[in-house]
Formats: structure tokens, C-alpha cells, sequence
């Protein structure tokens, strides 16, 4: 493995995809910022540019709703090709930035923890002025995607960042897109169909656009009416373990950490909502119907990463590793809806795995995180910086010269990166 020169291409790519404030997650398919792409992303620049991995921060929040709410996509600067556009999502003008209604998991502050923690002196104005910010999105969470049980739910495919899942079909199946407006698609232009959603699960993602356009995005009629709701491992998880480093940052600095202890007990109730008895694992659930998932996915693996301790997610974790040459797939292997090249239906997540590897070395599993930075390393050494991987032979997949992909090389697999 060239070390080296990985490096720098890792540090081009960031550079290469930087629009000015901001990063796409790669040209051509996704040509706006993304809201966890540039958590990672400010992540990776903070190994090289330290001012440069504030400002993604920054500009990331300056989109943010007057309810707290930080979107999963900023439209900074249009691009007619994608779809949907500004004007589909209709949320123009509910915050500062033309936006999409929904948000992504809140991994936001652990990063600038992560960032701060790496320079404190030279970060901490800069994460003093993100704090309050973070509080508010983080308290939208809870207002407006909880449950009484206290797991956090998704409101459209998209928010989870894991869109197609199969932890999704049983409340996909439930959708019945009534007067859907035509609509084009941008991904399937850019990338081959084979690796990305299929019509089917499209149709029901335009239509939850339409219903919460309808509702001009108000956040309470939205969780109130929407037809997809499903208390999801990746929320959850990321915003536990969100809330925890929001509360160390806050008393470090001499903030008012306000309502956080609460919400994380709250939190950690709802996680352990999430242990579906019967599949022995962490799994989504279908407020809607009712129902488990019955999903092994790479987001049942964040569990460490949340501070829950659960010794049975190990035994998952080695069998699912036993049975890939690329770990972590994002689906188990072992089911019949795996699928090892179509999005998010099996293959494997180099961002993912450097939570799910940051949790196992905080809970004690310094072997097991180890193995995983030297398995996500080969991959990217061997297969380049795509998207996404097939986790039996590596293939790359999706897009190419990808932000997150080449931020987590820098900031964790990359043999120089900094010990995390
Ligand atoms: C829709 C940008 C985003 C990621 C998501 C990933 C994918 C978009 C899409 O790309 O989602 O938001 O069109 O597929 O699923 O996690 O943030 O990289």
C-alpha cells in the first residue's frame, strides 16, 4: 500500500469536490451539500486544513431552520440536473437556504468534538459559536422525531442516509402512492440501475416529498401525518451518542448543557426499544404497522458507538465479518434480501465502519476495531474511493472520488491518520 500517496489523493479529492464552503459528496450525482457527507467531510480536512474543517461546519448550520431543524441537503447553488429540485421539495424559503424538508443522522457534533479534541485551542471559539446551534438541532430531534419510548424515528427513507435498506420494505410496502406527479430521475443518469433504488422504491420517495411539501414542512404536522414512520438504529443511535458529546463539550467549554442528561437517559431507554427479542439484535421498527424489521444491518452495529453495551451484537458482528471479505456490510449477508451491489441492501459503508470501529475501541474492543480499520484500509487501498463497496470482492460502486470515503481515509483508516 502506497501511504503516501493515497494520502494526497484523499486530500485532492476533498479539494477537488470543495464548491467554496462546502462539499459535495462527489460531481455529477450529488452536486449539493449533504448534511453527514460533510460532517465526515470537515473530519477529513481538519487531518490537513484545520480553518477549512470549521468552515464546512459552519456553512452546514448556516442553513438551519428557525425550528432547529438542519437540513439533509442545501441547495447553495442550483444545478438543473438534479432531481428532486428546490422547487419539488417546496421548502424555498423555510429557512435561510432553499433546502430538502427532512434532516440526516446528527453526527455533527462528535465530529467537532473529534476536531476540537485534536486542537483545542485553535477549534474553540469556533465549536463555542456551533454549540448553541447544535443544541437546537439536537432538541428538534427530540421534539419532533421521538418516540414515547424514546427511539428516534425517520420520516422518509432519506433522513436515515441509508435509503433503500430492507429495513424499510415492510412500511414501503404500506405506501400507496395516490396521485403521484411525474418525475425524473437524476441518480439513474449518473450511475448504473443495477447499483441504485428501484422505481418501486422511488415512487413512494417522491411521493412522501409531495405529502410533505403539501404540508409546507411544519415540522409538527409532518411527524403528525406522515405515512412513514420508523423508529431506526442509525438515529438513534447517532444522536445518543450526539447528545453525549454535545454534553462534554458543553461543560468543557462552560456552556449550558440544559436538558442533554435528560435526553440522553431518555435515549438510552429508546435504544434498548430497539432490541428485537426474536432476531437477537438491534432492528428497525414500523411505528406504522406496528412491526420489526428483522434486519441485521451495519446501523444494528452502532450500538457501541451510542455507549449501549451488548455483548450478543458481538457474536453478529464476527459471524457477519466471517462471512465477507470486506466488512461491514450493510445488510446480513445471510438473508434473503441480500443483495451485495445494490445500494444500501448489502453493500459495505467505509464511513460506517469508522463509527461502528470508534464504538468498538470506546467499549473495550480495541482487537475487533483494529481488524475493521485494517480491513476498511485494504478496501480503499485496493478498490479506490468509491461510494460504497461489494463486500464479498470489493468492488467499487456508485460514485467515484468520494468526500466521505477519502475523509475517513484521512481521519481514521489511513495508517498516519491520528489515533481515534
Ligand atoms: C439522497 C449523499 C447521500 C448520502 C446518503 C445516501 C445518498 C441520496 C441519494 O447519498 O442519498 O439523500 O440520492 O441516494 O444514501 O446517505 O448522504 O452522499
Amino acid at each position: 500500500m502506497d501511504v503516501q500517496a493515497l494520502d494526497a489523493e484523499a486530500r485532492a479529492i476533498l479539494r477537488g469536490n470543495d464548491r467554496g464552503g462546502y462539499t459535495v459528496p462527489t460531481e455529477g450525482l450529488y452536486p449539493y451539500q449533504w448534511n453527514w457527507d460533510s460532517a465526515f467531510a470537515a473530519w477529513g480536512f481538519a487531518t490537513f486544513d484545520l480553518d477549512r474543517a470549521w468552515v464546512e461546519m459552519e456553512t452546514l448550520f448556516s442553513g438551519q431552520w428557525p425550528d432547529g431543524m438542519v437540513p439533509h441537503i442545501l441547495f447553495h447553488k442550483r444545478d438543473p440536473a438534479y432531481n428532486p429540485s428546490p422547487e419539488t421539495w417546496g421548502a424555498v424559503t423555510n429557512g435561510p437556504i432553499p433546502a430538502s424538508g427532512i434532516s440526516q443522522p446528527p453526527i455533527a457534533a462528535s465530529l467537532a468534538r473529534w476536531i476540537w479534541e485534536g486542537a483545542p485551542e485553535a477549534s474553540e471559539a469556533r465549536l463555542h459559536a456551533l454549540y448553541p446551534k447544535m443544541m437546537a438541532w439536537h432538541r428538534w430531534f427530540m421534539d419532533y422525531r421521538t418516540t414515547e419510548a424514546g427511539a428516534v424515528c425517520i420520516t422518509h427513507p432519506w433522513e436515515a442516509g441509508r435509503d433503500n435498506t430492507p429495513d424499510w420494505d415492510g412500511a414501503m410496502q404500506a405506501l400507496e402512492p395516490v396521485d403521484l406527479e411525474p418525475y425524473k430521475r437524476h441518480d439513474t443518469e449518473e450511475v448504473d440501475s443495477s447499483m441504485r433504488p428501484t422505481k418501486f422504491d422511488y415512487d413512494r420517495y417522491m411521493y412522501l416529498v409531495q405529502i410533505g411539501r403539501a404540508l409546507k414542512w411544519d415540522a409538527a404536522s409532518w411527524w403528525r401525518e406522515t405515512p412513514f414512520r420508523v423508529a431506526d438504529p442509525t438515529m438513534t443511535f447517532t444522536l445518543l451518542r450526539a447528545h453525549r458529546d454535545l454534553l462534554a463539550v458543553g461543560e468543557a467549554l462552560g456552556e449550558d448543557t440544559g436538558d442533554l442528561p435528560a435526553w440522553i437517559e431518555r435515549l438510552e431507554a429508546g435504544a434498548q426499544s430497539l432490541w428485537n427479542d426474536g432476531l437477537a439484535s438491534f432492528d428497525s421498527f414500523d411505528m406504522g404497522q406496528g412491526a420489526w424489521a428483522g434486519c441485521v444491518s451495519n446501523a444494528s452495529f452502532m450500538n457501541w458507538y451510542a455507549g449501549v453495551a451488548e455483548d450478543r451484537m458481538l457474536s453478529h458482528l464476527d459471524r457477519v465479518q466471517a462471512l465477507v471479505r470486506y466488512p461491514v456490510p450493510s445488510h446480513d449477508p445471510e438473508s434473503p434480501r441480500f443483495d451485495s451491489m445494490r445500494y444500501w441492501r448489502g453493500p459495505t459503508w467505509a464511513m460506517a465502519n469508522a463509527l461502528i470501529a470508534r464504538g468498538l475501541r470506546d467499549a473495550g474492543f480495541a482487537d475487533r476495531a483494529d481488524r475493521l480499520r485494517q480491513d476498511t484500509a485494504d478496501l480503499i487501498a485496493e478498490h479506490g474511493f468509491a461510494e460504497y463497496f461489494d463486500p464479498l470482492n470489493g468492488s467499487p460502486a456508485g460514485g467515484q472520488s468520494f468526500t466521505w470515503t477519502a475523509a475517513v481515509w484521512l481521519a481514521w483508516a489511513s495508517p498516519t491518520a491520528r489515533e481515534i
